[in-house]
Formats: structure tokens, C-alpha cells, sequence
């Protein structure tokens, strides 16, 4: 009998996902653990693993068909050329953080619009005038240059054109339309892109096409008072050129959820620069976070058992 490794601290498990589970698959054993010990112990039985696992089970297990993943991104499974030539499905969760990541960023563009990191900073210091040294600006009529237009670019759009913003989108293939983005363009259009961009907002998997996408030469293409924002992953900035940048004035400031090492070092500039707002990779964090992610597995689930194709599928070869 095939195991269902469901990857998850059991006191988070629900009852009523539990009896879905074991409704949807009957002929399946369903073990519910986040103890690696165990999990490897399971490795030979394991069919289908969900939740946060360790990347060695899904190159150790024989008989695995299909991964879901708790998270949208699968670079940290994709770095691994064995995990990505191994025949098995991969899923994703990603549509989760729709809702939290494109919040998040819409609180970045208006902290750097109104100063909120300032006055947050002088706060501290009992400092009513401090604040008052930066310029405001408005976000309406601004332009948002959108790195990937998923889910999460999507409504970020959206809310943005609400804002009066222009917001322009770049996307692998950009044939179709996106609402509230006013035009969009293919990745080897971004030089044209950068120097009208007020916020250069990232929400791209990390890939090979990905991984250091903004370095020097696309800092220097920008506003000195524009402001990058990356909520996907740190590989695709170059974290050295963007600490120059953010020294000498090439762009205006900097609102970063990811990091090339997370947790950001202790030691990065990052932390003690003025035009800059450290989020510690939380912008997905949601409280409505495990049950949407339930939710596509149980639907894939449904899909597994019948023999229909799974959503949310990651294409190996692309990484996401
Ligand atoms: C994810 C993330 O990939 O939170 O889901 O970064």
C-alpha cells in the first residue's frame, strides 16, 4: 500500500483534511509527520508527499509519483539536476499568496511614497523633524514596472491601476493581456523599461533566466528616485551592485522580502541603510496560508485518484 507522507506538524493537521484524505485515497496508509527521522524511514513506501520535506526524501524515495509542495517557488528542489530529471509529478502552491504577497507590496510602495520608514526610525528617536528632511511623493500617476505577471503580479496590477498608477508588465510570453496592466513586454524589453520605472517590482521565480536579472548595468539604467521591490527571490538581484546603488544614489531606496542568504546576515549593510525596509521573507505569511494550500491538494488529490492531470504543475525544465 502506497504512503501519503503528509509533511506537516500534526498538531496543525486538521481533522475534517484529514478525512478528506483518507475518503479521496482509502487504499492508501496516510502518515502525518514533520520528524525527518521518520520520514526517512518511510522513504522506500512513500508515494505522495505534501507539506515542507527535505529535498534528500524526494531523491531517496523509489517509488514517489508526486510531490506538493507547501510553496510557489521550486528553486530550492530545481538547483538539484537529479531532482529535476527524477520521473515524478511536482505541484506547487502557488495562487496561496495572491492575496498577502500582492498586500505587502502595496505597503512598501506607500511606506517609501509617505516616508513611513523614516518616521517609524525618528519615532524611536523622539524626533519630530527628521521625517520632515525627505521628500513625499504621490503614487498616483507614478509607473510600476512589473517583473512577472502570475497571480501575484496580477492583482498587484490591479490594485496599482486602482492607485492611478501605469503599471507596465513583463512576462515570458507576453501576448495576452493582464487587467490593470497597461501594456506588457518580454524580459529582453526591461532596458526600455527601467529608466521610466518609479517602482521596479520583482515577483519572478528564481531560474536560470532569472538569477541575477538586475546587476549594475539595469541599476544604473534607473530613476535616482526609484525604488526596487523583490519579493520572490534574492538570486535575481545582484545583492553587491544593489548595495552600491543604494550608496551612491542610483536609485532611491530599496523594499526587499528575499535575500541571496536568508536569514539576511547580521553583518549586511542592508540592515542599516536608510532607503531601505528589510522584511524577513514573510510577505506570503497569511493566516488563511495551510488551508489554501490544503485546498490544492485535496483538488489534486481528487485529480490523482482519478487519473486527471494536477494543477499547479511545475515544468522541470523552466523551474517553475
Ligand atoms: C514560496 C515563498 O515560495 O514563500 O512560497 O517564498
Amino acid at each position: 500500500m502506497g504512503v501519503i507522507l503528509l509533511a506537516l506538524n500534526p498538531a496543525t493537521a486538521r481533522e475534517e483534511w484529514l478525512a478528506q484524505i483518507r475518503s479521496l485515497a482509502p487504499d492508501r496508509q496516510l502518515v502525518i509527520t514533520d520528524d525527518r527521522e521518520r520520514m526517512r524511514a518511510l522513504a522506500d513506501d512513500v508515494e505522495v508527499v505534501v507539506g515542507g520535506f527535505p529535498r534528500e526524501l524526494v531523491l531517496a524515495a523509489p517509488n514517489l509519483r508526486w510531490v506538493q509542495q507547501w510553496g510557489a517557488g521550486a528553486d530550492w528542489l530545481m538547483r538539484t539536476p537529479a531532482a529535476r530529471e527524477k520521473d515524478y509529478v511536482l505541484t506547487n502552491a502557488s495562487g496561496v499568496h495572491a492575496i498577502p504577497i500582492s498586500e505587502h507590496i502595496l505597503a512598501l510602495v506607500f511606506a517609501f511614497a509617505r516616508g513611513i520608514h523614516h518616521a517609524v526610525r525618528a519615532q524611536t528617536q523622539h524626533d519630530w523633524r527628521g521625517p520632515k528632511q525627505h521628500q513625499s511623493s504621490e503614487i498616483a500617476g507614478s509607473t510600476m514596472v512589473l517583473v512577472g505577471v502570475g497571480a501575484i503580479g496580477e492583482r498587484t496590477a490591479q490594485m496599482g491601476a486602482a492607485l492611478g498608477m501605469r503599471v507596465l508588465g513583463v512576462r515570458r510570453d507576453p501576448s495576452g493581456p493582464a487587467d490593470g496592466v497597461e501594456a506588457m513586454y518580454a524580459p529582453h524589453q526591461l532596458p526600455e523599461l527601467l529608466p521610466q520605472a518609479d517602482y521596479l517590482v520583482l515577483t519572478v521565480p528564481l531560474t536560470e533566466e532569472t538569477q541575477g536579472m538586475i546587476g549594475e548595468t539595469e541599476l544604473q539604467a534607473m530613476k535616482p528616485t526609484s525604488v526596487i521591490i523583490n519579493i520572490g527571490r534574492g538570486g535575481t538581484i545582484d545583492e553587491a551592485a544593489l548595495i552600491r546603488a543604494l550608496r551612491e544614489g542610483w536609485v532611491g531606496g530599496a523594499g526587499l522580502d528575499v535575500f541571496a542568504t536568508e536569514p539576511l546576515p547580521a553583518d549586511s549593510p542592508l540592515w542599516d541603510m536608510e532607503n531601505m525596509i528589510v522584511t524577513p521573507h514573510h510577505a506570503g505569511s497569511t493566516p488563511h496560508y495551510d488551508s489554501r494550500a490544503m485546498a490544492i491538494f485535496l483538488d489534486n488529490l481528487r485529480r490523482y485518484v482519478a487519473g486527471e492531470p494536477l494543477r499547479n504543475v511545475v515544468d522541470k525544465r523552466l523551474g517553475y
